[in-house]
């Protein structure tokens, strides 16, 4: 039987203060998506968009310094539910953002199914934050934190439940810019971090595999959340934080390949493409290019 892919837009930029974010879905669709995914046998659907609040009309000044809480809660649990429903039918979830916010609704929905979740963290921050260490107050640097079920009761229960994930379950890669607080919860919880230092050090060959064996041994279902600013600005230049000295495209498609080699990768995000402030649409072919790999496509 043909595997079946569901696509789900997430227009969302209430994460973050960047303008143009929201139009991720649009630019990965027109770098043709779809037709990529058709060509490697699938059944695709595409879902459409999800339903997100337009910026000006947000509550800018809710009462908390979490940017935009309500509005972001409602979105995230509206992608929750779809994300449910399409693991249900027994699709895998291709969730195109948006900001990386949305990461806690596609995990609400995926949590609720799988006994035990784990993530690769392909990013070059932690999104660990929380309002007290938040030097923004952006929800986007704070979804892992959450899903970890740390931070405002009204985003660790999206989906009503909590928490979505165990620390031990989650890996980061392609870490290098770090905030105090997110250093701490890393240190106390354990988590595994593959900084830049350690992709210079290991390789990426080395620092997939390692990955890879780690969450085969304690995972049942394997999720991607990939934010496009884990490579580096120069190859994926349409993003809302740029940070220098990350991960090559060339390693990014090799680490989507090694994926696609062990065939235990259940459902996918891409996010923070903003077309923007890009350089004519590349982000989003990157994206697409490494949708492609991770997918199973191949050269010969
Ligand atoms: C910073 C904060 C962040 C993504 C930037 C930045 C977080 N640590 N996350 N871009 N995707 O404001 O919390
Ligand atoms: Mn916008
Ligand atoms: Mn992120
Ligand atoms: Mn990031």
């Amino acid at each position: 039987m043909k595997q079946k892919i569901s696509i789900i837009g997430v227009p969302m930029d209430l994460g973050q203060m960047r303008r143009g974010v929201d139009m991720g879905p649009s630019a990965v669709r027109y770098a043709d998506l779809n037709e990529r995914l058709k060509n490697l046998n699938y059944d695709v659907t595409d879902e459409g968009d999800i339903k997100t609040e337009i910026k000006e009309r947000a509550d800018l000044h809710a009462h908390t310094s979490l940017k935009n809480l309500e509005a972001v809660v409602k979105g995230n649990e509206r992608l929750s539910t779809k994300v449910r429903e399409v693991v249900e039918k027994g699709n895998f979830p291709l969730v195109i953002g948006g900001d990386h916010s949305i990461a806690i609704g596609t995990l609400a929905g995926l949590g609720k199914r799988a006994n035990n979740l784990g993530v690769i963290w392909y990013d070059a921050h932690g999104d660990l934050n929380t309002l007290e260490t938040s030097p923004s107050g952006n929800i986007h640097g704070m979804p892992l934190a959450v899903s970890l079920g740390i931070g405002h009761e009204k985003l660790t229960n999206i989906g009503g439940y909590m928490p979505k994930l165990k620390p031990e379950n989650v890996v980061i890669i392609g870490a290098r810019s770090l905030d105090d607080g997110e250093k701490e919860l890393i240190r106390n919880k354990g988590i595994k971090v593959y900084t830049m230092h350690e992709i210079d050090r290991l390789g990426m060959t080395k620092v997939m595999e390692e990955t890879i064996s780690y969450l085969k041994k304690r995972t049942d279902q394997v999720h991607l959340s990939l934010d496009l600013d884990g490579l580096d600005p120069r190859e994926a230049p349409g993003v809302g934080t740029p940070v220098v000295g990350g991960i090559s495209y060339r390693e990014s498609h090799l680490a989507m390949e090694m994926l696609a080699e062990a065939e235990f990768i259940t459902s996918a995000e891409f996010v923070e493409i903003n077309p923007i402030l890009d350089d004519s649409n590349k982000t989003a072919e990157v994206a697409v290019a490494l949708i492609g790999s991770l997918l199973g496509e191949k050269l010969l």
